[in-house]
């Protein structure tokens, strides 16, 4: 083993302590460089576990085929491992913290025999800004460290910031010890769902990963760091780390707003954090399309940081007409997961725009032609690509401080009663939006139409603390700033659909029709008519230019069905009575308001 290039006594000892009982054959601390990244590419290629791409089609470019039980984030095996299951509360799941630590370090013993331990320092936030955190993650996964040089900052830098500092411990083992003489796997994993353990202890801010290799599973900066263990960071240091995308608005004129935007997944977020507007003469750049760190400044006016340094976004559906600039992204320098590979050496998946290829490997490695019944990419197949590509990255993307925020966000799909857009009256109305967000799923193979999920905050499986409390905090925000300079809330729905079961609104593009709405209203000029739910667009408010939608559907997209909004009200109060005592008093008033203004409708 190399000397640790450090002297960060608390950092050398943790290294040591997880090296002594994890067993790895060597140990690799990562500088970041990018002869190191395409040193373990390498290795990754002859091991199987990367295919190189056609240099021609996609320079400095891999697919990689996970195992078949390893495909996406286990949130039934994501723990928040706080004091009392009281802290951690009814949407987390809990063991006692001396009960789990003694587990993993039982399953630590040994676990990466014949692997090579990598030491990841990382920063989220950019190197050097006062919000930026430093994590260091331990891994036996070469994927990992690869995919984290892209998702963060990542080596030596990181490092550096460090110094003698305090950081955030992250282990994560892929499970599967390495016996001598054995081949390897390509994609190494415990492939027993019912052992794998995503944990994470709140109060020594510590995160212990085993079993998975995928995505938020394994690349511990991103959903454990920068959502989990952040928003409990928050909460005590009166900030906010929230699972929202960070886009900018500009018109013709020249006015330039951001916009943070909670939606919970499939709801299209990299697509709009990228979007390009339908309205000529309107920009829309990219800050981050899924995390946003959030501070009060100095000037009273909240400010977002984009704590990543990549996209890892969902690759099927993804085509020049859903996001024209994340397949300009893509194009260099990019990982992707469980796509599938044409014979030319390109990727492929569903809903990619053109031809399906006459024939392709599919995710598991199999001959696939189109109409074979199967899909040639898994529905979470994923790319992984530096965030710098993106032709539409905002100038202050990196800046230390974050960027100015005008409005929030918040949506899900609704194909029914909620309408395209709404702005609340105040902070605690649109804390009450928040907290009202959710999805409905179509569970299609049930035949079971209609389950709503409510999500609040699009952090149901991201926040690391009692979720009573995540909303008594966001609340208290209005308390430690001048109420004039809060962003104004709003609630978005792109996912209407008439009664005949066809979506009223194109999505896409046009949704920069009710973003500039949205800034108009900031602005003081959007004309707004005042209903029980909620500031709507008056029938002339929204710029319809150029846009083919009928009056009649534009009427629906708008309309107040005082009815379903009644029973949205007790769906609400029923989601609330789970929370119990922990609840906010500030919402159930919210709550108890909405019932009278819709009784008197
Ligand atoms: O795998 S990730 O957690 O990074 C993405 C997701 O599932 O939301
Ligand atoms: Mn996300």
């Amino acid at each position: 083993m190399t000397a640790p290039p450090t002297t960060n006594k608390k950092l050398i000892a943790w290294v040591n302590d997880i090296a002594a009982l994890a067993t790895p054959a060597s140990v690799h601390w990562c500088d970041g460089s990018d002869k190191e990244y395409h040193a373990l590419c390498d290795l990754m290629v002859s091991h199987g576990t990367f295919t190189r791409l056609n240099e021609k089609l996609r320079p400095g470019c891999y697919l990689a085929r996970s195992h078949a039980s390893d495909v996406a984030r286990v949130e039934d095996r994501t723990y928040i491992c706080a004091k009392s299951k009281e802290e951690a509360g009814p949407t987390n799941n809990w063991t006692e913290p001396t009960e789990m630590r003694a587990k993993l370090r039982a399953m630590f013993k040994g676990c990466m025999k014949g692997r090579t331990l990598y030491v990841i320092p990382f920063s989220m936030g950019p190197i050097g800004s006062p919000v930026a955190k430093i994590g260091v993650e331990i891994t036996d996964s070469p994927y990992v460290v690869v995919n984290m040089r892209i998702m963060t900052r990542m080596g030596a830098a990181a490092l550096n910031a460090l110094g003698d500092g305090d950081f955030i411990p992250c282990v994560h083992s892929v499970g599967a010890p390495l016996e001598p003489g054995r081949q390897d796997a390509p994609w190494p994993c415990e492939p027993d769902p019912a052992k794998k353990y995503i944990v994470h202890f709140p109060d020594t801010r510590e995160i212990w990963s085993y079993g998975s290799g995928y995505g938020g599973n394994a690349l511990l900066g991103k959903k454990c760091l920068a959502l989990r263990i952040a928003s409990v960071a928050a909460r005590a240091e009166g900030w906010l780390a929230e699972h929202m995308l960070i886009l900018a608005l500009t018109s013709p004129k020249g006015e330039k707003h951001y916009i943070c935007a909670a939606f919970p997944s499939a709801c299209g977020k990299t697509n709009l954090a990228m979007m390009q507007p339908a309205l000529p003469g309107w920009t829309v750049r990219c800050v981050g399309d899924d995390i946003a760190w959030i501070r009060i400044g100095a000037d009273g006016r909240l400010y977002a940081v984009n704590p990543e340094h990549g996209f890892f976004g969902v690759a099927p559906g993804t085509s020049a007409q859903s996001n024209f600039n994340a397949m300009e992204t893509i194009r260099r320098n990019t990982i992707f997961t469980n796509v599938a590979l044409t014979p030319e050496g390109d990727v492929w998946w569903e809903d990619m725009g053109g031809p399906a290829p006459a024939k392709a490997i599919d995710w598991e490695g199999n001959e696939w032609t189109p109409g074979c019944g199967r899909k040639a990419a898994h529905p979470n197949a994923r790319f992984t690509a530096p965030a710098a590509q993106c032709p539409v990255i905002d100038p202050e993307w990196e800046s230390p401080e974050g960027v100015p925020v005008s409005a929030f966000l918040f949506g899900g799909r609704r194909p029914g009663t909620i309408p395209l857009v709404s702005e609340a009256f105040s902070w605690e109305h649109g804390v009450f939006m928040g907290s009202a967000a959710g999805s409905e799923t179509t569970t299609a193979a049930l035949g079971k139409a209609g389950v709503l999920r409510r999500d609040p905050f699009a952090m149901l499986p991201f926040c690391g603390y009692h979720m009573g409390d995540y909303l008594a905090h966001w609340i208290s925000i209005a308390s430690r700033t001048d109420r004039a300079k809060l962003p104004k809330v709003f609630f978005v729905n792109w996912f209407r659909k008439s009664t005949e079961g066809k979506w009223l609104w194109p999505g896409y593009g046009d949704n920069s029709r009710v973003l500039k709405w949205i800034c108009e209203r900031v602005a003081g000029t959007g004309k707004a008519v005042k209903t029980p739910i909620g500031n709507l667009p008056t029938p002339d408010a929204l710029d319809l230019s150029g846009l083919d939608v009928s009056e009649e559907d534009m009427r629906q997209l708008l309309a107040i069905d005082v009815e379903g909004w009644k029973r949205e009200a007790d769906n609400i109060g029923s989601y609330y009575d789970t929370l119990g005592s922990h609840l906010p008093a500030a919402l159930r008033a919210e709550l108890e308001q909405l019932r009278q203004r819709l009784a008197t409708a």
